[in-house]
C-alpha cells in the first residue's frame, strides 16, 4: 500500500439534507422563513428527492461511491406533535434499504436544521421540552431503520445553527441575542444527549456521533494580540466546546470543514486574508490544510472521525476536481498521522437549496435542472467516482 492508497473499507460518499433536496417540504419553519424572504429563493420542488431518491441512490452505485449521508425531515415524520407518520418511516426505511440493495452505506442525519411547525411556533429549540421531543422523534426513527443502518448523526452542525439562527438572526427563528444563542447552544447538547439514549434503546447497534462544522480560525494578522486572543477565543467556543460537551455519548466524530476564516478581533472576522486568496463562489477560501488540522486535532477524542461534509460551490467544473483531491490529500496525511478517518462525504450529491443563498452556489457533483429535474453527471463526479473505484488518489499535486 503506497502513501496515496485509502484503506479498502473507507467510505467515499456524498451528502444531502432533506429539505435542500426532497421538494415540497412546506411544514417546516423553513417553509415559512422562505416566504417571509429569508432566502434568494422559495426552496419549492427542489431536487424532488423524496420522489427521486430511486434514480438518485442509484446514480451514486453507478459512479462508484460507497456511502450516502442524507437526512430525515421531522416535519414529515411527526406533521403534528405526537402523531407519527407511517408513510413517512416507512420512506425513510425504504431508502436505507435501497442504498443497501445497491451497496452504498447509509449515513443517516436525524436534525439538518429544519423543525416541524408546530414545534418552532412554540419556541424551537428553546421550548422548555424540546430535547424530549427531539430524542422521543429520534426513537421512533430508529425503531423505523433498525438494523439497516451502521452510521448515524444525531445533529447537523449545532454550533452553525445556533451562529445563523440566534445570534446574527439571519435564519429561523431570526434571534439576534447573545443569551439565546448560549441557551440554545446548551440545549443543542441535551438535544444529543437524550437521543443518543433513545436512539440506544431503539437500536444498540447504531454508531452515533455529531456532524461537527469546523472552521480553521486563523489571526488575521498575528503580530497584533487582539487578532490572536480572538483567534482562541472562537476556535474554543466554535471548534471545541460542543465536542467536549458531547464526546462521551459519541461513538465516532463527524467534521464538516469548507474553509478557514481570518480572525480581526474577539468575535470578529474576514474570509480572506487578501483579495487574491483562491475563494469559492461562497467566497470561502480554500485551504485544505485546515482539514488535515481538524482531523489530527479531533483525532485526540480517540474516537473514528468521518468527514460528513466537504465540497465547494463553483461553475469551473475543474476546480471541483482540483478542491476534492487536495482535501482527499489532507485526509490521507491526518491518517498517515494517526487520525482514524473512516471516510469522506463529499458535499454535495446535488445542486440544491443553499439556504438563505438560494439556488445559485452549486456544489453537486451531479447538476439538477430544476424546470425538467433533469439530472447531469459532471466530469468532477466521474473523476471522484474513479478515485472511490480505485481506492487510489493519482492526481499530480504542484
Ligand atoms: O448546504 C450546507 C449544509 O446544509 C450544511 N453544511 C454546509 C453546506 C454548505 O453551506
Amino acid at each position: 500500500m503506497s502513501e496515496r492508497d485509502f484503506p479498502t473499507d473507507f467510505l467515499f460518499g456524498a451528502a444531502t439534507s432533506a429539505h435542500q433536496v426532497e421538494g415540497g417540504n412546506d411544514n417546516c419553519d423553513w417553509w415559512a422563513w422562505e416566504r417571509e424572504g429569508g432566502s434568494q429563493d422559495l426552496s419549492g420542488d427542489a431536487c424532488d428527492h423524496y420522489r427521486r431518491y430511486t434514480g438518485d441512490i442509484a446514480l451514486l452505485r453507478e459512479l462508484g461511491l460507497g456511502s450516502y449521508r442524507f437526512s430525515v425531515e421531522w416535519a414529515r415524520v411527526e406533521p403534528v406533535e405526537g402523531k407519527f407518520s407511517t408513510a413517512a418511516l416507512e420512506h425513510y426505511r425504504d431508502m436505507v434499504v435501497q442504498c443497501r440493495a445497491a451497496g452504498v452505506e447509509p449515513i443517516v442525519t436525524f436534525h439538518h436544521f429544519t423543525l416541524p411547525t408546530w414545534l418552532s411556533r412554540r419556541g424551537g429549540v428553546l421550548a422548555r421540552d424540546s430535547a424530549g421531543l427531539f430524542a422521543r422523534y429520534c426513537g421512533e426513527v430508529a425503531k423505523a431503520l433498525s438494523g439497516e443502518v451502521r452510521w448515524a448523526l444525531t445533529i447537523n452542525e449545532p454550533m452553525i445553527l445556533v451562529l445563523m439562527g440566534y445570534l446574527q438572526g439571519v435564519w429561523p427563528p431570526g434571534l439576534k441575542s447573545p443569551r439565546q444563542a448560549m441557551r440554545a447552544a446548551r440545549r443543542l447538547v441535551l438535544w444529543h444527549r437524550m437521543a443518543h439514549a433513545a436512539i440506544r434503546a431503539a437500536d444498540p447497534a447504531m454508531l452515533l456521533g455529531v456532524a461537527k462544522h469546523w472552521i480553521d480560525f486563523r489571526p488575521f494578522d498575528p503580530s497584533q494580540a487582539s487578532h490572536r486572543l480572538g483567534t482562541r477565543l472562537q476556535h474554543g467556543l466554535f471548534n471545541r466546546w460542543y465536542l467536549e460537551q458531547v464526546k462521551g455519548e459519541s461513538d465516532f466524530i463527524g467534521i464538516n470543514y469548507y474553509a478557514r476564516q481570518y480572525t480581526t478581533g474577539l468575535l470578529r472576522q474576514v474570509p480572506l486574508a487578501s483579495p487574491q486568496a483562491p475563494k469559492t463562489e461562497m467566497g470561502w477560501s480554500i485551504v485544505p490544510e485546515g482539514l488535515r488540522t481538524a482531523l489530527e486535532s479531533v483525532a485526540g477524542y480517540g474516537l473514528p472521525l468521518l468527514v460528513t461534509e466537504n465540497g465547494i460551490a463553483c461553475t469551473d467544473d475543474r476546480e471541483r476536481s482540483r478542491y476534492i483531491d487536495r482535501h482527499l490529500l489532507a485526509v490521507l496525511q491526518a491518517m498517515q498521522a494517526g487520525a482514524d478517518v473512516r471516510g469522506y462525504q463529499y458535499w454535495s450529491l446535488l445542486d440544491n437549496f443553499e439556504w438563505a443563498e438560494g439556488y445559485r452556489p452549486k456544489f453537486g457533483l451531479v447538476a439538477v435542472e430544476r424546470e425538467s429535474q433533469s439530472r447531469t453527471v459532471r466530469e468532477s463526479a466521474k473523476h471522484y467516482g474513479d478515485i472511490a473505484k480505485s481506492g487510489r488518489l493519482s492526481a499530480d499535486f504542484d
